[in-house]
């Protein structure tokens, strides 16, 4: 039985994820790192240093750890200002909508972030009162594709995690949401996420009808 829905925030509820990238676009180009939306597709979910290991991967660099810190925080620092004039009418067409309807069923609404900077975001969208729990990347050890960040959501719901669906569009947020043993409704393009159990192109698509039919699909 399905009790709950966990929405990822970056590139599920938001555009977020594409200043991620512009962020990262600008620090490679820094670095002099070839850096494609191809590439990019690797960095979504995972942490930020984690996100600045590949790019200096791609461009076979190896920093100190002093340096590591300062550019990413440097990329935060690009990311914030981005952030910062997002406005409450950017929320994803229909995401609002469906938080209602699957409320209006009686299941529970959590959030599940990777990002430091979440709080930042629902704050600007004014959306906080929409969920039940939210989680984010301050109060994690592993980031995405470790189940932990799920894990600790379900909890938060008071629930277990086969009760639990997850909306990402991260590669690595599908797998963390496998590993934690709940269903995963990728956001998305099939190539990158293909292992999540339904796929669609936008979170405003999904309905109430699909969602019951995952119950019938195995975690
Ligand atoms: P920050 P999500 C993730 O958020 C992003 O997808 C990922 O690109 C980013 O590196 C990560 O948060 C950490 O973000 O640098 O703001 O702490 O998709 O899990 O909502
Ligand atoms: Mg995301």
């Amino acid at each position: 039985m399905i009790r709950a829905c966990i929405f990822d925030l970056d590139g599920v509820i938001v555009d977020t994820a594409h200043y991620h990238f512009l962020a990262w676009q600008r620090l490679a180009q820094e670095l002099g790192v070839p850096f494609s939306e191809e590439d990019n597709e690797r960095l979504k979910g995972v942490s930020r240093m984690r996100s600045l290991e590949i790019i200096l991967e791609l461009g076979n660099l190896t920093l100190d750890m002093a340096t590591k810190e300062e550019l990413a925080t440097k990329k935060n620092g690009w990311f914030v200002d981005y952030v910062n004039a997002i406005r409450p009418e950017e929320i994803f067409p229909g995401v609002k909508e469906l938080i209602h309807q699957i409320k209006s069923r009686g299941l529970k609404v959590g959030l599940a972030s990777s990002s430091k900077n979440a709080q930042r975001v629902i704050d600007l969208l004014q959306i906080e009162s929409l969920f039940d729990a939210v989680v984010d990347g301050t109060m994690i050890t592993h980031s995405k594709p470790h189940p932990e960040i799920f894990l600790l959501a379900a909890e938060r719901l008071g629930l277990k995690p086969i009760e639990c669906v997850v909306f990402e569009d991260a590669e690595a947020g599908v797998e963390a949401a496998l590993a934690a043993g709940m269903r995963c409704v990728g956001v998305g393009s099939p190539e990158q996420l293909g292992n999540a159990h339904h796929i669609i192109p936008r979170t405003g698509q999904y309905t109430l009808e699909k969602l019951t039919q995952l119950e019938h699909l195995k975690p």
